[in-house]
């Protein structure tokens, strides 16, 4: 049977700390061969094992924030999100955070700034970071909003906060409409699941802004479109390597090589795959694989398991597995909570 909605939102936060927290382990490595993932995993289950709980890092603090400051003021508040990412980081400056995002996290300290989108925007040449330290803390938005054109309103607003060029905030809305969907059974038909996303970047890409970023960047018309067709064409064939997946789609820092590839990881595991447990559920093999691709591994889980999660919800997940990360419990309790906030009639526009 298909998963209750409070499932689906649990599993959709739950997934992406997960993701995280194990992913984190293989973040910046050229070759991940799948033994070493699976090794990983497997410690997961050992409970003998004394090395404590893997900690979260960046892309689950600044997700916290997002969730924390959409259920304390019950709608979108730059400012106030601005302050909680600011105070996050400087309470824990360690959790490994992208060389540029930090410049923006200290000037959104200063109790002075008045426009909180304005250190963004003064990034890399002014052209603003088009890494997907936006994506990657943008599913709360597809658990606060109902409607699709919110989703998308918000979570780019959310992520113009640090990253104001547009491959940055477009591939967080791509991520959080990926989640949106997800937790309505939008996955049960996988080929329609994409066809919406694509036709919903072309109007996202149709822009004057992302037209000129892309001609800027020496990147296609449509970039973000032009991924998700190349995912499709993934999707049909019988056998993928590991090595065409990095090739064609990408495995990196920047959310264009990073948020259409978590999307195919979900895509791929949809069912059983050679190398992967059988034993496995969906959200096993989705963070598994998301592993092997190497690169940006905690992002890239991170990202695919708040889609994953969405879409099996919570019940699946191995108590092992939650057990060993950090954050789990916060994040189950920021969905629940969440969940009561889109149940509120008066939260409806
Ligand atoms: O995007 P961001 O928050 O980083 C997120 C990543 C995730 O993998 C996290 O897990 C964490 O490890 O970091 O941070 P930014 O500093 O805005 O962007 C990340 C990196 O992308 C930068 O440090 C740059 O190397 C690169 N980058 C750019 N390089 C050149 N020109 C981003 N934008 C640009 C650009 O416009
Ligand atoms: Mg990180
Ligand atoms: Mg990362």
């Amino acid at each position: 049977a298909a998963p209750v909605m409070l499932s689906r939102f649990r599993g959709a936060l739950v997934g992406s700390v997960l993701g995280d927290c194990i992913g984190g382990e293989f973040e910046g490595a050229v070759d991940v061969p799948l033994d070493r993932v699976l090794q990983h995993l497997g410690a997961l289950e050992d409970e003998t094992r004394g090395d404590g709980i893997l900690q979260y890092s960046d892309d689950t603090a600044m997700m916290q924030c997002v969730a924390d400051s959409l259920l304390t003021r019950m709608a979108f508040d730059e400012r106030d999100m601005a302050r909680r990412f600011a105070k996050e980081y400087n309470l824990a400056p360690g959790r490994g955070y992208g060389s540029g995002v930090i410049q923006v996290l200290r000037k959104l300290a200063s109790p002075h700034l008045k426009d909180v989108f304005q250190p963004a925007q003064a990034q890399f040449g002014g052209r603003g970071s088009f890494g997907n330290g936006g994506a990657m803390r943008a599913a709360p938005f597809a658990l606060a909003f109902r409607s699709r054109a919110d989703v998308c309103r918000y979570s780019r607003l959310g992520a113009m906060l640090t990253h104001s060029c547009s491959l940055g905030y477009n591939g967080a809305a791509l991520q959080a409409l990926a989640v949106h969907l997800s937790l309505q059974g939008a996955l049960a038909l996988p080929k329609e699941f994409i066809n919406k996303l694509i036709s919903e970047m072309e109007e996202m890409e149709k822009d004057e802004t992302a037209q000129l970023d892309a001609k800027a960047l020496n990147l296609s018309d449509f970039p973000y479109c032009s991924r998700l067709h190349r995912v499709k064409e993934l999707m049909d064939r019988n056998s993928v390597s590991i090595e065409e997946v990095i090739s064609e789609l990408g495995n990196g820092i920047a959310a264009l090589q990073s948020v259409p590839t978590a999307i195919f990881c979900v895509l791929h595991c949809l069912e059983p795959r050679d190398g992967l447990p059988e034993r496995f559920g969906g959200l096993e093999r989705t963070i598994a694989y998301s592993l092997a691709l190497g690169g940006d591994t905690d992002t890239i889980a991170c990202m695919a398991g708040a889609i994953a999660g969405a879409h099996y919800g919570i019940d699946p997940i191995p108590q092992s597995w939650q057990k060993s990360c950090e954050g789990v419990e916060e994040a189950d309790d920021l969905a629940r909570r969440l969940y009561d906030l889109y149940c509120l009639p008066q939260f409806e526009e």
